[in-house]
């Protein structure tokens, strides 16, 4: 099954990761180089031995097909897993005077105190992106991320709509080796809130079927990666749909995967549950990839095992 792909990843990793510090000093176990392959006709590969929420995963795809990079659009949706790096922006700018959020992400772990002063200076920030136009044109953008490098590209003086691109010339070309499209902008990489972790991917085409294959330079493997399997496998069949065409594999390459040293228990505890039958995905009505809404995808059929909280490397 698909979580059968997955716990592999994760049991190889707590096997034979090695130990290694990184930016968050959290500290991990990490594997250089890892693949996964999904079917997608056999299913959609939602994890099924945690709930991983679909609408997360939808509407921070439709941000990024969008172009968009502000948050507010995710909070309107109740989406909250770009707060931290906004926020991040936000208490570190000259017009922040509220109490010090140095180094919030660990702090809030182990100082209660602090957490709560956290939780309120987010609720506040979190209430101006969403009502007050300046500051969310302000503080609310991050930067030049996903949804700007997917809808333009900017480098040499032009400006590329690499997904339309990649779109079209799957329609006229379909054959192409050339079907790809780059998160990693080299010299915009210090005007983003976060460099691109999925770096970039390619769609190939054969017997009249669509596959992707991704390649993910960063990849945490409890938090993230159960998000980007899910993300990458539904801009798939949105792009088949869209085109024309079935639906084939999804490919997932991955730098360096790694295990937080404060997520060893949720991926213990997620290892020993049994998966169900991978839910269905349905995208209704025929509008264009380009005009999509959260509310034309439904998944159906989903069972799952409870979610597991952990705690996110900020
Ligand atoms: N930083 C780190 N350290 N790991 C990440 O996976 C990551 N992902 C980012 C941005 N920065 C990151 C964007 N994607 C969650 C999932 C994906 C994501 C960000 C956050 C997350 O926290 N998922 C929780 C549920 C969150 C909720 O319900 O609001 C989960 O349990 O899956
Ligand atoms: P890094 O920039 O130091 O590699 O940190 C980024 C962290 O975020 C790293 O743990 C990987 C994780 N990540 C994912 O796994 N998937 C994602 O989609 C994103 C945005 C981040």
């Amino acid at each position: 099954s698909f979580d059968q792909v997955y716990h592999e990843l994760c049991k190889e990793v707590l096997a034979t990761g090695r130990s290694k510090d990184d930016r968050t000093k959290t500290g991990t176990l990490s594997k250089f180089g890892h693949q996964m392959r999904f079917d997608l006709s056999q299913g959609f590969p939602l994890l099924t031995t945690k709930k991983v929420s679909f609408k997360l995963v939808a509407t921070e795809l439709i941000w990024f097909i969008r172009g968009d990079t502000n948050i507010r659009y995710l909070l309107q949706y109740n989406n909250n897993i770009w707060n931290e790096w906004a926020f991040k922006k936000w208490v570190e700018s000259s017009e922040y005077n509220g109490p010090d959020m140095i180094d919030f992400g660990r702090r809030s772990l182990t100082d209660d105190a602090f957490n709560q002063q956290y939780q309120e200076q987010l609720s506040i920030f979190k209430d101006r992106v969403l009502h007050d136009d300046d500051f969310m044109l302000k503080y609310g953008d991050l930067g030049n991320v996903y949804g700007k490098q997917w809808r333009h590209f900017e480098s040499g003086g032009k400006v590329v709509d690499q997904l339309k691109e990649v779109v079209d010339n799957i329609k006229t070309n379909p054959t192409s080796r050339r079907h790809i499209v780059s998160a990693w902008n080299p010299g915009e990489i210090d005007t983003m809130a976060l460099p691109p972790c999925h770096t970039m991917f390619q769609f190939y085409v054969n017997d009249g079927k669509l596959s992707c294959q991704l390649y993910q330079r960063s990849a945490d493997i409890f938090l993230g990666v159960p998000f980007n399997i899910a993300s990458y496998s539904l801009l798939t069949h949105l792009v088949a749909k869209e085109c024309g065409l079935e639906i084939g594999e999804f490919v997932h390459t991955m730098g360096d995967a790694h295990i937080y040293s404060n997520h060893i228990e949720a991926v213990e505890t997620q290892l020993t549950r049994e998966s169900f039958n991978a839910p269905e995905l349905i995208i209704h009505g025929d509008q264009s990839l380009f005009d999509l809404d959260y509310e034309d995808l439904e998944i159906k059929n989903y069972e799952a095992h409870p979610a597991i909280k952990a705690p996110i490397a900020v």
